[in-house]
């Protein structure tokens, strides 16, 4: 079993980007609690099943963050289904997820499946924009929104999605200050260990992404936060 609750450090891959063999070693080899695979845009089954063969020679769990319905394939050792509250368009809410259970409930392993709160905060994101959403939040905002995921929907992962911009820590506590049980996951700009540091004080899981393709280095250093 796989649990979103031992994670405190993990590599968000993008299936449309390349990456060499000998830096998804060096990923996959660091000690990272796992391999997120996902992104926003050009997301197919060919690049999803070709990354995840890849990562499979590698004893890290292996997990699909799923993006669009044609790319959601068997094989990985959980799946993350994103519903992303703070869009306006109710396709990113739940739309998605109630076609892919039509098409496909039938041989789902709930038990593989976990959804996360999504709250997206960098408007010039491509998942911002994608999903429409209103990253014109505040603290109470942000703050009823974990109240929202863990006291109402029973969500176990809030994920505060700041994606190719390092967040506002105030906005992450405000968030953390309500969750109790619900994990909270920050992903967005981390490129440094002491960002890496300042985000894991205060989020329960931080995601590692665009850094890994701009500077290998710097982003094997982030899994130092790791207890
Ligand atoms: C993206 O939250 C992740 O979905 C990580 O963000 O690519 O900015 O590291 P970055």
């Amino acid at each position: 079993m796989y649990e979103i609750q031992d994670w405190q450090h993990v590599f968000k891959l993008d299936p449309a980007k390349e990456i060499s063999d000998i830096d998804l070693e060096r990923i996959c080899e660091s000690g990272t609690d796992a391999i997120f695979i996902g992104g926003s845009d050009n997301v197919t089954m060919e690049n999803v099943l070709d990354l995840m063969s890849r990562v499979r020679r590698y004893p890290v769990p292996c997990v699909l963050e799923i993006s669009n319905i044609e790319s959601a394939i068997p094989g990985f050792d959980h799946y993350l289904i994103p519903s992303v509250l703070n869009s306006d368009n109710v396709h990113f809410h739940n739309g998605m997820l109630h076609e892919a259970i039509k098409q496909m409930g039938h041989m789902m392993d709930y038990d593989l499946f976990t959804m996360e709160g999504y709250v997206v905060l960098n408007p010039e994101s491509k998942v911002a924009k994608l999903t429409r959403s209103n990253t014109d939040l505040n603290h109470d905002d942000i703050a009823a929104y974990a109240d929202m995921i863990e006291q109402l929907y029973g969500l176990k992962a809030m994920y505060i999605e700041y994606s190719g911009t390092y967040g506002d820590v105030s906005m992450v506590k405000a968030a953390k200050e309500r969750l109790i049980q619900t994990r909270l996951i920050y992903g967005g700009g981390i490129d440094s260990l002491q960002k890496a540091r300042e985000m894991f004080e205060v989020a329960d899981t931080i995601v590692v992404g665009n850094v890994i393709y701009t500077d290998i280095k710097s982003a094997l250093q982030t899994v130092k936060v790791r207890g």
